[in-house]
């Protein structure tokens, strides 16, 4: 199962005979004052600027947010694109719960993108599905619907699948569906990253989906972050996750040596190669 995302110039293959791939999580507003005002003003440079920073740690695709409160998304989303495509070559995933501004970002693009996302929920499927067929896209599938997230992996799993069977009545074949188990905060419920990960090998065992999720959700409100989601980014890779949507400055090494002790990484090469270029 190979999910092919690309750019004007890159092509990323995500599968699970190829290095786990770090979808850029940096530009987006949330929790980031500073960066949500800047992008209100319409002073983009912020965007660019993360994008550069983010390929430089190792990034390979980006994910696109610019849902900051009160923003209107369905015009940033495409000026943003058009200034991430000018000064990066990788591949973009498109992040936004309105569908105005998915279609606004995949009309300016060049390439096969990603979109963030689609869920289980009628309104949903409705409204992306025939964006994602219509621009040729992939697509993430969120584990969620018209009844909430559910409870249970089994739960989970079923959203998964009906996503999957929608999407195949469009044409859209499950290698272009990356599968989201949904990471919630461990700080409000203990068992929120078992969850996760009982949902990933589930999933893997069902569907052979390629898998993502938003790995640095599982630290929210907790002190020292990075430990934290360096260990889950570790267990979820093991364990089916070969895209996870993460911070490359921080957990770029995290997710080098995950795929080093999984026999992916065929004499060190790619971890190797990463120090050469990244040490002082
Ligand atoms: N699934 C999918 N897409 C997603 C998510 C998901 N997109 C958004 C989010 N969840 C993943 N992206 C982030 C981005 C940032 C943070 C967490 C997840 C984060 N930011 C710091 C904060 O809010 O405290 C700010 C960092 C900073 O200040 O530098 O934690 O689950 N499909």
């Amino acid at each position: 199962m190979e999910t092919i995302i690309s750019s004007a110039k890159q092509t990323v293959v995500i599968g699970p005979d190829h290095p786990t791939r770090i979808i850029g999580e940096r530009i987006n507003p949330t929790g980031r004052k500073k960066f949500a005002a800047a992008i209100l003003e319409g002073k983009l440079e912020v965007v660019r600027d993360e994008a550069i920073a983010q390929v430089e740690a190792g990034a390979d695709i980006l994910d696109v947010n610019v849902g900051a409160a009160g923003a209107d998304e369905a015009a940033l989303m495409p000026e943003a694109a058009k200034l991430i495509m000018a000064a990066v070559d990788v591949p973009l995933c498109f992040d936004s719960p309105n569908p105005k501004a998915l279609g606004a970002g995949l009309a300016v693009y060049g390439g096969k993108a990603l979109i963030n996302s689609v869920n289980g929920e009628e309104k949903s499927l409705d409204a992306v599905l025939p964006l994602a067929a219509a621009h040729k896209a992939a697509v993430i599938g969120l584990c969620m619907d018209d009844d909430g997230i559910p409870g249970t992996a089994e739960g989970r799993l079923r959203v998964a699948e009906k996503i999957v069977e929608r999407a195949g009545k469009l044409g859209i074949g499950p290698e272009d569906i990356l599968i989201d188990p949904l990471v919630l905060t461990v700080s409000a419920d203990s068992k929120a990253g078992l969850l996760t990960m009982e949902t990933i090998r589930l999933i893997k065992a069902k569907l052979g989906v390629n898998m993502t999720m938003g790995a640095s959700n599982i630290s929210f409100g907790l002190p020292n972050r990075p430990v934290i989601n360096a260990n889950f980014l570790t267990m979820a890779i093991l364990l089916g996750i070969n895209a996870p949507i993460s911070n490359p400055l921080k957990e770029k090494e995290t997710v080098l040596v995950a795929d080093l002790l999984l026999g992916r990484d065929e004499f060190a090469m790619n971890y190797i190669t990463y120090f050469r270029a990244h040490q002082a």
